[in-house]
């Protein structure tokens, strides 16, 4: 693949808590780094950003916010990168985005009272995925792999309700079994994100849900 030809491509990984999610991003990273390739990792939540602080202190239980509110600062801590993400897809960079809109609506239609479509709607218009990839494990599986931790939304219960909403989203997706080793894992990844970024050449930047 000729390396710096054509823009960058947008790749985004979802998974539930504990499906390696981060640890695939980082991997991935590195491997293509390591190719040459123009790459950066990024993560939402950004918690350093105004936004992403409070959203922080939300997830650490330290502050309540109304479920609807709080839906829409997660949105806002995406639309303020918006500009950077595609300056930078333009300028040939791929991105790998750990969490994106689909984690949004996921875990927020999960709350008794937010429809997925009332959810998908703060985020219509963001930059749209050339490629999301979801790491599929069991919620049972991802809660024996090293226990939760004290933040919100990391219990089983809920993940399972989680879960089943990315799956009424996941027709499009290369979803991976993630219950292999870390470098199967990572090669199945790799496959796919190269023969995307070789796909997006100068295709414009989609929308996503519109
Ligand atoms: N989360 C993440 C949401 O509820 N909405 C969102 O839009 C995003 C991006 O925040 F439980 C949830 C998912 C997870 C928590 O994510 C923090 P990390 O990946 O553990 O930082």
């Amino acid at each position: 693949m000729a390396v710096g030809s054509g823009r960058g491509a947008l790749i985004i990984l979802e998974g539930l808590d504990r499906s390696g999610k981060t640890t695939q991003c980082k991997k991935l990273l590195e491997s293509l780094r390591s190719h040459q390739h123009k790459v950066k990792l990024i993560k939402f939540p950004d918690r350093t950003t105004e936004t992403g602080k409070m959203i922080d202190s939300y997830l650490k239980q330290n502050m309540k916010i109304d479920d609807r509110a709080i839906h829409l600062l997660f949105s806002a801590n995406r639309w303020e990168k918006r500009l950077e993400m595609l300056k930078d897809l333009e300028q040939g960079i791929t991105l790998i985005v750990d969490r994106y809109a689909f984690s949004g609506v996921a875990f927020s239609s999960a709350k008794k009272g937010l429809e997925l479509e009332w959810c998908k709607c703060p985020d219509r218009g963001l930059p749209k995925p050339d490629l999301v990839i979801f790491l599929n494990v069991s919620s049972s599986d991802a809660a024996s792999r090293g226990g939760y931790g004290e933040e919100r939304y990391e219990n089983t219960e809920f993940q399972k309700t989680v879960a089943n909403n990315f799956k009424r989203m996941w027709d499009e997706w290369k979803v991976i079994d993630a219950g292999g080793s870390i470098d199967d894992v990572h090669q199945t990844i790799l496959n796919y994100v190269k023969s995307t970024m070789q796909s997006v050449d100068d295709k414009p930047i989609g929308e996503l849900w519109i």
